[in-house]
């Protein structure tokens, strides 16, 4: 590192620490003008004005702007108001010349599009110096990985690879809508013929219709691990509503990170989470049921992936 670098660090910090509360090792910025070419600009490619009132200021604006790589500085002959424009490009066939301007550019590690599959990059991040922000669906430093999207928890198939404790859910999926064979009034809505109905007894169509195990048993039902790809998932979901004892859960390495429980009806309706923040993270999904008191059940089904 040059030492007119170093002291350009030393600023730059500065600055960003005044910008961010707080900031992790990616969100450090450190870049390197490479040069500047007086009675020139870069034309099309202006991302933002600030209004400075020197060279110098505006340079640290370009800092500051996660997409800058390059600055236009106008000195105005007139009435003192300079002219800044940032730039997100570096690519000297749009360097035109513009009277009174001055063109600086850095050494921008995103001229070379190193990002994959649409990925946005970012220079001076990293220490590869970019960063990529990948586009939905890739994940990976280049976003050269193509994310897996598309789970479905439909419960059609059966429980294969997911772990229960307890015994509320051992006679589960449930076939078929069994409120209304016991006469409830509140139809299960359920998807396909298969279901999760906490209160049910139904676990083959051979079983009688309408038998109950009731509200007494306890236990979670955990399923087979998947990596999140798409930015939400919808799913139905019924039965008690104390959400402290019953619930459905999002678990993302290890921590639950969002839950839903029930609306005190057997009917089953669709909600939804917002999972934009996790993808590309390994995650489950755990029904729990802890509770043996008056709608001491969960009732679950159709647990998709919205992909993009
Ligand atoms: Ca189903
Ligand atoms: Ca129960």
């Amino acid at each position: 590192m040059n030492p007119f670098t170093y002291v350009w660090f030393i600023i730059m910090k500065t600055a960003v620490f005044f910008r961010f509360s707080s900031s992790t090792q990616d969100d450090c910025r450190l870049i390197q003008f490479s040069g500047h070419e007086e009675g020139k600009a870069l034309v099309d490619h202006v991302i933002a004005k600030p209004v400075v009132l020197t060279e110098s200021m505006c340079k640290v604006q370009c800092y500051l702007d996660d997409d800058c790589v390059s600055f236009n500085f106008g000195k105005s002959v007139t009435d003192g108001n300079n002219t800044c424009e940032l730039s997100n490009s570096t690519d000297r066939a749009y360097l035109k010349t513009r009277k009174h301007y001055t063109y600086h550019e850095t050494q921008n590690a995103c001229h070379s599009a190193p990002c994959l599959n649409g990925g946005k990059c970012q220079y001076g991040f990293t220490r590869k110096t970019f960063r990529c922000l990948c586009g939905d669906g890739f994940i990976g430093e280049m976003c050269e990985k193509e994310l897996p999207c598309g789970t479905v928890f439909d419960f059609e198939n059966g429980l294969s690879g997911w772990s229960r404790t307890g015994t509320v859910f051992e006679n589960q999926p449930t076939y078929g809508d069994n409120p209304t064979a016991r006469n409830r009034g509140q139809p299960s809505n359920h998807q396909g013929d298969w279901w999760i109905g906490g209160y049910e007894h139904r676990p083959s169509p051979s079983h009688p219709a309408g038998r109950v195990q009731g509200d007494g048993p306890t236990g979670s039902l955990t399923s087979p691990s998947f990596v999140i790809g798409g930015n939400s998932f919808t799913f139905l979901i019924g039965g008690g509503c104390d959400i402290g004892l019953l619930r459905a859960e999002l678990i993302v390495e290890g921590n639950v990170v969002l839950q839903e429980t029930g609306n005190c009806h057997e009917s089953m309706t669709e909600k939804s989470w917002d999972v934009s923040g996790y993808i590309g993270r390994q995650a489950q999904l755990r029904l729990i049921d802890n509770s043996s008191v008056g709608w001491g059940h969960i009732n679950f089904d159709q647990f998709e992936e919205i992909c993009p």
